[in-house]
This record gives C-alpha cells, sequence and structure tokens, in this order.
C-alpha cells in the first residue's frame, strides 16, 4: 500500500465518527500524492504524515454557565493546537450546536496549510463549543464567553495560540473574552484577533475574509483574460463572510442576487442591498424574513436552494458540505464559470470533482478564505509594535496576499503537471512550507 493510502486509513481507524476530519485529510492527502511518491521513503520513515494528521495538543473541557432563568448550563468547550511548525497556533473559535471535536479537527487541520500559504508565521489551530449563541441574550453571551475563557486563557497566548472568530464569534463575542482573558491573566496582548477598534484590533479584520475571497477570484478572472465587472454572482450565508464578499463583488462591478442563512435563502434580482442586510443581520440579529419584508424586489425562499439560481461565479460563505453533487450538475448547466470557496469546505469532494472535471474554475477555501487569517495576522503585527496601519495599508496588504496566493497555487499546480487544478497547487504550497519547516525542526 502506498503511504499516502496508509495514512488515510489509520486516520479512519483511529479516529471514528469523525466524517468531516476523514474528509478534509482525505481531500489534502490524496492532492499531494505526487509530492509524497517523490519522496516516499524519507517521508515514511519521519513518519511526517502521521505527525501532521495527528494535532500537537487538544484540550476539552466543561464550560458551565448561568442563563436568564438562573438555570445552570453546561456546553463543551475546545481547543485543538494543530501544528506549531511555521508560528504559534492560529485559527478561529466556532460557536455553533454542531461543534464536536470532528469539526474542529478538520477546521484545524485545514488552518495548517491556509495559514502557510498566507506567507505569514502562522501554525494552524482551531476551538469552539457547541454554545447556541441564537436567542440568548447579551448577558447570557457574556457569562458564556467569561466560562468559556476562564478555562481556555489556561493555553493560550499572544506567542502561543492566537484565537479569533469563527461561526457564531464576532466582535462581541471576541470583546467579552478579551475581558475576561486580561482580568485573569492580567496581561494586555494580542491573544485574540477580531478585537473591537479601541482596544487593539485591525482595520479591515472584519472585511478580510469576504474582500480577499473577491480579490482572488478577480485575480483568476484577470488570468484567463477576464474580469468580474459586469458578471452574476450567486453568494450562501448571510454572516461575515457573505456580507463583507457581497460588498466588495458590487464594488468590482459583479451583481450578487442571493443570500442565506440557515433556515432560508434570498433572490434579488436588482441585486443584494449589503446595507439592509447589515441592519438585518448585524445589528438586529433577525431572520432572512425580515430582509424580504424591506425589500420588494426581493423573494425569500425556506430551505435551501440559492444554487439553482443562473450565474457566472458562486461563493459559498456559508458551512461546510452545502454545496453538493447535484448542486455542482445544476452550476455547471447553468453555465457557471468559477466556483471559489469562502467558507471552510462547504463544496463535498464529489461536487468539487464535478466542477473541475466540467471546466469550472474552482477555487478551494484554503486559498481562497485565507484573507481573514492574514489580516488577524497583520492585526498580530500590529499588536506587537502597538502601532495600528491605517485601512489603505491594511487593505493594499491584503490585495497584494490574495493575489500572492493566487499565483502561488497556481504554479505549484502547473509544477506538477496539473495546471489549472487550484486545489491541489493550494495543498502542495501549502504542505511544502511546513513540511520543509517540520524536517528541520527535528522529529518533534
Ligand atoms: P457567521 O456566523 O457570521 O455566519 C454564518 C452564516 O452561515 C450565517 O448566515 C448562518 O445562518 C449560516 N449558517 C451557519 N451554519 C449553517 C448551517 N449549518 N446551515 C445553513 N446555514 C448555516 O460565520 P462566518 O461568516 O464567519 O463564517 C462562514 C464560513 O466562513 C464558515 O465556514 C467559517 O468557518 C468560514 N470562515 C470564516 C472566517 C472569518 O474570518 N469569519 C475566515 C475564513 C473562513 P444564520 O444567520 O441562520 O446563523
Ligand atoms: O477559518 C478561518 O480562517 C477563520 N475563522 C479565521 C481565523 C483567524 O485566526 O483569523
Amino acid at each position: 500500500m502506498s503511504y499516502v493510502d496508509e495514512v488515510i486509513a489509520k486516520v479512519i481507524e483511529q479516529n471514528p465518527a469523525e466524517p468531516e476530519f476523514h474528509q478534509a485529510v482525505t481531500e489534502v492527502l490524496e492532492s499531494l500524492r505526487p509530492v509524497i511518491e517523490a519522496n516516499e521513503d524519507a517521508y515514511r520513515k519521519d513518519a511526517l504524515l502521521e505527525r501532521l494528521v495527528n494535532p500537537e495538543r487538544q484540550f476539552k473541557f466543561r464550560v458551565p454557565w448561568v442563563d436568564d432563568n438562573g438555570q445552570v448550563q453546561v456546553n463543551t468547550g475546545y481547543r485543538v493546537q494543530f501544528n506549531s511548525a511555521i508560528g504559534p497556533y492560529k485559527g478561529g473559535l466556532r460557536f455553533h450546536p454542531s461543534v464536536n471535536l470532528g469539526i474542529i479537527k478538520f477546521l484545524g487541520f485545514e488552518q495548517i496549510f491556509k495559514n502557510s500559504l498566507t506567507g505569514l508565521p502562522i501554525g494552524g489551530g482551531k476551538g469552539g463549543s457547541d454554545f447556541d449563541p441564537k436567542g440568548k441574550s447579551d448577558r447570557e453571551v457574556m457569562a458564556f464567553c467569561q466560562s468559556f475563557m476562564t478555562e481556555l486563557c489556561k493555553y493560550i497566548g499572544a506567542d502561543t495560540d492566537v484565537p479569533a472568530g469563527d461561526i457564531g464569534v464576532g466582535g462581541r463575542e471576541i470583546g467579552y473574552m478579551f475581558g475576561q482573558y486580561k482580568r485573569i491573566r492580567g496581561l494586555y496582548e494580542g491573544v485574540l484577533t477580531g478585537k473591537g477598534l479601541t482596544f487593539g484590533g485591525s482595520l479591515v479584520r472584519t472585511e478580510a475574509t469576504g474582500y480577499g475571497l473577491l480579490y482572488i477570484t478577480e485575480e483568476l478572472f484577470k488570468d484567463h483574460g477576464d474580469s468580474l465587472n459586469g458578471k452574476t454572482v450567486v453568494v450562501s450565508g448571510a454572516g461575515n463572510v457573505a456580507i463583507y464578499a457581497i460588498q466588495k463583488a458590487h464594488q468590482l462591478g459583479a451583481k450578487v442576487v442571493t443570500c442565506s442563512d440557515s433556515t432560508g435563502w434570498i433572490y434579488d434580482p436588482e441585486g443584494i442591498d449589503v446595507e439592509l442586510l447589515k441592519e438585518v443581520k448585524e445589528v438586529k440579529r433577525a431572520r432572512l424574513t425580515e430582509y424580504a419584508a424591506a425589500r420588494p424586489s426581493a423573494e425569500y425562499h425556506e430551505g435551501r436552494g440559492v444554487w439553482q439560481i443562473p450565474c457566472d461565479v458562486a461563493l459559498p460563505c456559508a458551512t461546510q458540505n452545502e454545496l453538493h453533487l447535484d448542486d455542482a450538475k445544476q452550476l455547471v448547466a447553468n453555465g457557471c464559470k468559477a466556483v471559489c470557496e469562502g467558507a471552510n469546505m462547504p463544496t463535498t469532494i464529489e461536487a468539487t470533482k464535478y466542477l473541475q472535471d466540467n471546466g469550472v474554475w474552482f477555487i478551494g477555501g484554503k486559498a481562497s478564505n485565507a484573507g481573514g487569517v492574514a489580516t488577524s495576522a497583520l492585526e498580530m503585527s500590529q499588536n506587537s509594535e502597538r502601532l495600528s496601519w491605517s485601512f489603505e495599508e491594511v487593505d493594499a496588504k491584503l490585495k497584494n496576499i490574495m493575489v500572492n496566493i493566487y499565483h502561488n497555487i497556481a504554479d505549484a499546480a502547473k509544477r506538477y503537471g496539473c495546471e489549472g487544478d487550484y486545489v491541489m497547487g493550494a495543498n502542495i504550497a501549502g504542505f511544502e512550507k511546513v513540511a520543509e519547516a517540520m524536517t528541520a525542526q527535528g522529529i518533534c
């Protein structure tokens, strides 16, 4: 059996009931096959792949908190410190009822390669909880965040592990967690990113994942002699990534006609009104039905369905495995040219393959959503030098990083004879740097 097949089989056997983790590992290792095979004996002897797929360390802890009725609630918290070969662990925290260890491990594993692609010195990690912030009062969210950080603060720090936001974790949650960290540890340091602008946050971090997604998509079109100007775009999600993806797509002359949340979706042929969407989702924390109620041109539909709307570009920005094989077939039938992932692993392996086999340009999240964590790393830099950069300066750096990522992944794919396979290019380019650093640091 080849080394790659051996390690995939071991991961499935040793991590039972973690299908998302199996999926993430399989996707990466399958596409690394030519790189591994070129150096198989040395990698096998060093157990490089076994070390890569096993987190350096993982924490699981109880998070008790008191709700507004005086009832004690208990959630589970996680932090997986996956790989520190190229820098301190870096990656978001997800608060969503679907969170379990397998989800956090898949996200932490992907983060290793994504962070490597940014070109910045950050290792891979991820954390979160099965806490559901939906419908909770601000006081309940604060109580949960304080309890979560009371335990997490033992394991993190500006030079060891720097969490940030993800699904269900935005500025409000980061603020509460930063306050509790400072209170317990007595340290005013850049231990979290995505902070408010009055206490060490970076300009552009809020917009960064969505903006970065559009910067790389624009570069992809440019490289093929085209641009986003005049293109029709479908977006899923209506959270942090989706909102700023829609905003930047409009700035680049495209028209975004859909968005979605966990209960339904919007088709707005006149183009999504970003200010209204921000009001509904960021301020009122309400359902998309409120968007439709305030916007005569918009239709609201229950369930899922954005991928059936004809488009030139599809940007999945909600959650994992939200774009299935049937959706991919529909996109191809409708003449979609490009799919670039804003979310982490939103496209199933079968759907990805179908899109690629049918000539759709496909950029996976490790490359296309790396703008968020890259800007987090820029926030860390600003915190270290105790300075703040202007919006224009951070935005220009972000754009430059995304353009570089595009060319690095395109070149890596070409080097291995797979021109246009940006998934393979991203996995290879991300892996090469981490593998070299791990090898140079000896067996650890
Ligand atoms: P948010 O919590 O801000 O928004 C998530 C959006 O997706 C919401 O509209 C939510 O619906 C919807 N959603 C979440 N879970 C589901 C589900 N199970 N089924 C259907 N819809 C769902 O999160 P973000 O925008 O920050 O994250 C979106 C994706 O982008 C995630 O995959 C995340 O890992 C990834 N990502 C985020 C980065 C960041 O900087 N924030 C960076 C890189 C990647 P509802 O409004 O009903 O909750
Ligand atoms: O998936 C991701 O890259 C994020 N949620 C952002 C992580 C970060 O540290 O900014």
